[in-house]
């Protein structure tokens, strides 16, 4: 499972969960004897596998998972939970709910700090370890906190989930500690030729922000 989402494109975004589950998990196997580990062959149990079999190893993997959340506020009515979890060093699948939006698309992005001290406007700019220019989330000159736009419907409430490979939970890039913020305005992935385009997406003002903190398994 952790091998087909990473084969996936670096980043997805799926408008709501229920819409992303099948895509998602849903891989028929047309041959399951593939699955076998002995493909196909008889299995003959000899001396040979039988040492193999009760050579000493390490105790059974444990998925190394860590899950993350952030609550979004603001000094507007919008708001929203967010969280984040990630399988070993796979991708990190993020679940996002804002509610209080107008209609139509955010920019949505992992800013560099998280610090709230000034409000949403202390968290700095997108996180950027690599050094790049602003983008699509499925760009590869992007900053690493660029997850593109969340879509809000009638009732002004956006649901997401994104599955992105450069926003880790863990390791030198970690995202622990930094801040979710959502836009006023659409981002417009680096292509709009504003002079903000390849900065911020020209996303406009910070509606509401929250801080990623891990949180139990
Ligand atoms: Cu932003
Ligand atoms: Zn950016």
């Amino acid at each position: 499972m952790q091998a087909a989402i990473a084969a996936m494109a670096a980043h997805t975004i799926l408008l709501s969960a229920s819409q992303s589950l099948p895509m998602l998990y849903s891989f028929p196997n047309p041959n399951p004897h593939l699955q076998s580990p002995f493909l196909g062959l008889p299995f003959k149990p000899s001396r040979q596998s039988l040492t193999l079999a009760v050579a000493p190893k390490p105790l059974s993997v444990v998925a190394a998972t860590k899950k993350a959340v952030a609550v979004l506020k603001g000094n507007s009515a919008v708001e929203g939970v967010v969280t984040l979890s990630q399988e070993d060093d796979g991708p990190t699948t993020v679940n996002v709910r804002v509610t209080g939006l107008t209609p139509g698309p955010h920019g949505f992005h992992l800013h560099e700090y998280g610090d709230t001290t000034n409000g949403c406007i202390s968290t700095g700019a997108h996180f950027n370890p690599n050094n790049m220019t602003h983008g699509a989330p499925e760009d590869k000159i992007r900053h690493a906190g660029d997850l593109g736009n969340i879509v809000a419907n009638a009732e002004g409430v956006a649901e997401a989930t994104i599955v992105d490979d450069q926003i880790p939970l863990g390791g030198p890039n970690a995202v622990v500690g930094r801040a979710l913020v959502v836009h006023e305005l659409e981002d417009d992935l680096g292509k709009g030729g504003h002079e903000l385009s390849l900065t911020t997406g020209n996303a406009g003002g910070r509606l509401a922000c929250g801080v990623v903190g891990l949180t139990p398994i």
